[in-house]
C-alpha cells in the first residue's frame, strides 16, 4: 500500500462521491492535506486494499494514519471538517445545521433518481422517469425558497450542502447529453435553477468536466454501472487508457445499436 503520513483517500477518479472531499478541501484551501490514491474502478481491487475495507469495494474510502477505515462520503466529509475545522465549511448554528442536514438526507434519492433515468434502456418509461427527475428538482426548489428564498445557496456562501449536491448536478449533465433532458426554464424551477447552474459554475468544484462525464459514462447510458462491460465490448468507458481527451465524443442516441470499442475510441492500435 502506499506510504502516508497524512490521511489517505482512495478513490475512483470521475465518482462524484470522491468528488463531495476535493470540493471540501478546495474551499478549506486544504487540497495538499490528504494524499489521494486513484483506485481503477474496471480491474480488481489490489489486495492491500480489501484487507482494509475487509473486502468491500466502493469508494471512497479514507484510511487513517494509525490505520483506521472510514467508509460513505458523507461520513469521510464530517470527519474531514472535523480533523480540519478551520475554515468552517458546515453551519455552526444548532439549527442551520439542521436544515442543512434535511437539504442532504435527501441527496440519496435525488442520485438515485438521476442514475436510474441515464441508466434506463426502455423508451416506454423515459417520459416516467424525467417527470421524476423533475419531482426531485420540484423538492430542492421548494426547499431553497422556504430557506433562503432571496439568495443563491442554501445559506449565503457555497456550503456543505452544495458541497454534497454539486457532484452529482454535474453527473447529470450526463441527462441532458443522453436523454436530452434539463430543467425547464419556467418559474417553478427558477430557485432551485439559479442554484445548481452557480454550484456548477463554482471554482471549487472544477475537478471534472462536462465532457469527460459523458465520455466516460457513455457505458451507465447502456445500462452499464461501476465499470461492467456492456454486451460487445471489451474495454470500458471508464478506461485510463486511451485517455477520455483522445477519444470522440460519443453518440448522444443511447437507445438505438450501441457504439462499438472502436467508435468510441477504446482501443489502441
Ligand atoms: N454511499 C457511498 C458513498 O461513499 O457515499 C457510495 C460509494 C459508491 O457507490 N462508489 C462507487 C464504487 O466504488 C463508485 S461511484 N463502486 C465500485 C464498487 O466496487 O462498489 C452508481 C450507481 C448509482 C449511483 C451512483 C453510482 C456511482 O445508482 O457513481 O449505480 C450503479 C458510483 C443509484
Amino acid at each position: 500500500m502506499p506510504d502516508t503520513t497524512r490521511p489517505l483517500v482512495c478513490h475512483i477518479p470521475v465518482c462524484p462521491f470522491s468528488q463531495r472531499l476535493e470540493i471540501l478541501l478546495s474551499l478549506k484551501g486544504l487540497t495538499g492535506a490528504v494524499d489521494f490514491h486513484v483506485v481503477d474502478i474496471t480491474r480488481p481491487r489490489p489486495d492491500w486494499l480489501l484487507e482494509r475495507t475487509r473486502g468491500t469495494t466502493a469508494m471512497p474510502i479514507l484510511l487513517t494514519p494509525k490505520g483506521g477505515v472510514i467508509k460513505e462520503s458523507l461520513v469521510i466529509l464530517r470527519y474531514l471538517e472535523e480533523i480540519f475545522p478551520i475554515p468552517a465549511i458546515a453551519r455552526h448554528d444548532p439549527f442551520e445545521r439542521a436544515i442543512e442536514r434535511m437539504l442532504i438526507a435527501h441527496e440519496g434519492a435525488f442520485t438515485t433518481c438521476g442514475y436510474r433515468f441515464v441508466m434506463n434502456r426502455d423508451t416506454s418509461v423515459r417520459a416516467e422517469f424525467a417527470a421524476r427527475m423533475l419531482d426531485e428538482y420540484a423538492r430542492l426548489d421548494a426547499f431553497l425558497r422556504r430557506h433562503n428564498p432571496g439568495g443563491i445557496f442554501l445559506f449565503e456562501e457555497f456550503g456543505l450542502a452544495e458541497t454534497v449536491f454539486t457532484p452529482m448536478f454535474k453527473r447529470f449533465l450526463f441527462l441532458e447529453y443522453y436523454e436530452n433532458f434539463d430543467l425547464p426554464e419556467s418559474a417553478d424551477f427558477a430557485r432551485v435553477r439559479q442554484w445548481r447552474d452557480t454550484c456548477l459554475a463554482h471554482p471549487s468544484a472544477q475537478q471534472v468536466s462536462r465532457e469527460q462525464i459523458v465520455k466516460l459514462y457513455y457505458d451507465y447510458a447502456l445500462g452499464a454501472g461501476n465499470g461492467a462491460l456492456p454486451e460487445g465490448r471489451t474495454v470500458s468507458s471508464f478506461t485510463f487508457d486511451p485517455h477520455w481527451t483522445e477519444r470522440p465524443w460519443p453518440p448522444r442516441e443511447k437507445y438505438g445499436r450501441a457504439a462499438t470499442d472502436r467508435e468510441l475510441g477504446l482501443l489502441n492500435d
